[in-house]
């Protein structure tokens, strides 16, 4: 066969005759039960972003249902190939039961700078025009010229659209309440990122979470997030140990070319940076005009602050107690989207996540885009121990705090121990207490331990000379928590720095009979870590003063649980909490992403459990 030569025939005819690729394809859809649109929406700027539209077959005067992604519009909007919408939804970030049973318009947008959309990324940015994002647009701006040219141009909608998130994702759905879209009805931020230092993804009190290394790496290093973290160890431990500080490990892995990581290691404590970016922080300032739902998973292993504290900052401004909504279920970071029965080992007898979806995000989001009336309390609770949802005016629950109290011996107990006594154990950074058991895997493989962990069984650690374990009488009566409990701690280190982390555990019966791998498990209720050079001012670090007793104050996360008969309460303190969290040297630096090998010593700690000062967990008791 003789070939016509591309010079004589021309390039473009060439490629046509011998290309068995079509130069324009027509997608079949034939069965599809929906249609998928791809708009490169213009913003303010001028900047495209890339968003994808699904629309259920046969939709008219639908609502539209908005999440904003770094996370890859086309990915999330097809999770499977499949010409069903539920199917092809079925996976991260969507609720997909309550957006197809709900006949809602999905709507999915890259933000700014990541996958599909035009622009410069920033991660978490401030407002527009100010010092940490001098440009002219923010993740409000956008949100509100989508909203505007959805409502505008996507004739199948009766122009209302609600936003819908989890995480990054949930943060992007708290970001277009600041100047709303008239066309906005309704938020529901799930397990939003709202305050990156206080006790989300970054830091937890100013310890810094070095999980967040490969995140930002990933993330930032390309904009398709195409260059994976390439690392030469399977077990994070010795990864991190290895590498001595944060700040080495960044170093040795390339991220002292990613502009975000160079911010969070020159801004290790609460200043300006992370106050300006804090969601709650700057909801707070603005006028309160949209329905919002915040979704707060109590066993968040990343965003455990951010919703319980938008709440906090707009329950104040709902006058009628009929704008703000808080739903908290037994669940993991986005577990409320999949199944919610179990909790690692913990049962809840029941999918708890698919009850709450059914309840209470399907009717309330009915209710704002699709005028339906709703039967939701301000705030749906899910109460451990007793295993129950409840339907509450208001949280917390709990109007006051009761005292328990460190006492000698390893004991616990509601009245303070007379005389003076302390606890004492030395804390050894080159031997850091584990945060869960070795080896520690990156994320990824099969039975993933990292969304769990949270709710991992204690005694892995409560037999270490390292962590003290002070454990209260069997108990007769439930005890009921519903709030923050708060640490107020009084020790004494040999050094110039510590960390302390305390966790509120409860502990089973030595037996159950009905699940018997629960005998005597330690399940931790509420548990955080403090970084001590931010005792004083979180703004500024100091260092401690060796050697003497010294207060420390800081808030668990939020809890919503019942202590039943037949169980005990137990407290632990422990001083580091590795490799989630990067080691404190114990000798002050100015800036500990960067410590040195030699700056790492051991210390003794001595925790006052007796007398005017002794330490205890003020906790929300309900009576
Ligand atoms: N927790 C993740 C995250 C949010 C914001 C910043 C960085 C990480 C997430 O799951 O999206």
């Amino acid at each position: 066969l003789a070939l016509a030569s591309p010079a004589i025939v021309g390039p473009a005819l060439a490629q046509s005759r011998y290309d068995e690729r079509p130069a324009t394809l027509q997608i079949p859809t034939a069965g599809m039960n929906y249609t998928r649109r791809i708009v490169d929406i213009p913003m303010r700027d001028g900047v495209k972003l890339h968003t994808v539209i699904l629309t259920p077959s046969g939709a008219i005067d639908a609502a539209m249902l908005l999440t904003r992604t770094p996370y890859n519009a086309e990915k999330l909007s097809r999770n499977s190939n499949s010409g069903d919408l539920g199917t092809a939804l079925y996976g991260y970030d969507n609720a997909t039961d309550v957006i197809v049973d709900g006949g809602y318009i999905r709507v999915i947008q890259d933000v700014r700078g990541m996958y599909g959309s035009q622009g410069i990324y920033m991660m978490n940015p401030s407002p527009a025009g100010t010092k940490y994002n001098p440009t002219k647009t923010d993740d409000s701006t956008d949100a509100y010229d989508t909203i505007d040219w959805l409502v505008k141009n996507v004739k199948q909608s009766n122009g209302r659209v609600g936003v819908i998130g989890i995480s990054y994702d949930g943060y992007e759905a708290l970001t277009p309440l600041i100047h709303p879209h008239p066309a906005l009805k309704v938020a529901v931020p799930m397990n939003p990122m709202v305050d990156g230092w206080r006790g989300d993804d970054w830091f937890h009190n100013g310890a810094f979470r070095q999980f967040g290394l490969s995140y930002i790496w990933e993330q930032i290093a390309s904009r398709d997030v195409s260059v994976p973290w390439v690392a030469s160890v399977e077990d994070q431990y010795d990864l991190y140990l290895r590498a001595g500080s944060a700040g080495a490990l960044a170093k040795q892995q390339g991220l002292d070319q990613i502009g975000f990581w160079n911010k969070v290691a020159a801004h290790p404590a609460y200043d300006d940076f992370w106050q300006n970016q804090a969601m709650d922080t700057l909801l707070a300032k603005e006028p309160l005009t949209v329905p919002v739902m915040l979704v707060h998973s109590l066993w968040d292993q990343e965003d455990i602050y951010g919703a319980t504290a938008v709440y906090r900052a707009l329950e104040p401004k709902d006058a009628n107690n009929d704008m703000v909504y808080l739903s908290m279920g037994p669940w993991h970071h986005g577990q409320e989207i999949a199944d919610g029965s179990h909790l690692g080992a913990i049962d809840w007898g029941s999918d708890t996540a698919k009850w709450w979806r059914g309840h209470v995000l399907a009717p309330f989001l009915a209710h704002y885009l699709k005028d339906q009336p709703m039967d939701v309390a301000p705030v749906t609770a899910f109460e451990s121990g007793t295993d129950e949802w409840q339907r509450l005016q208001a949280w917390p629950a709990a109007p006051a705090t009761t005292p328990l109290y460190l006492q000698p011996g390893g004991a616990l107990g509601f009245t303070a121990a007379s005389g003076a006594a302390t606890a004492d154990y030395v804390s050894d950074p080159a031997h850091p207490v584990l945060y869960e058991q070795r080896p520690n895997a990156p994320q990824g493989y099969d039975n993933n331990p990292w969304p769990t962990w949270l709710a991992d069984d204690q005694r892995a650690v409560s037999t270490r000379p390292d962590v003290l374990t002070f454990t209260g009488p069997v108990l007769t009566a439930p005890i009921t928590i519903a709030g923050q409990p708060t640490v107020h701690l009084t020790a004494s280190t040999s050094g110039t720095d510590s960390d302390w982390v305390v966790k509120l555990i409860d502990v089973y019966p030595d037996q159950v009979p009905s699940d018997r791998k629960m005998g005597g498990y330690q399940l931790a209720v509420a548990m955080d870590i403090f970084r001590g050079r931010y005792r004083e001012s979180l703004s500024e670090a100091k260092p401690i003063a060796a050697g003497q007793p010294l207060a420390y104050q800081w808030a668990l996360p939020t809890t919503n649980h019942v202590f039943l008969p037949g169980h005990r309460i137990m407290v632990q303190v422990q001083s580091s909490w590795f490799p989630l969290y990067d080691r404190n040297p114990q000798r002050f630096v100015p800036n500990i992403m960067f410590a040195k090998p030699g700056d790492y010593v051991k210390a003794t700690q001595q925790v006052t459990v007796a007398g005017p000062n002794a330490s205890y967990v003020a906790l929300p008791v309900v009576k």
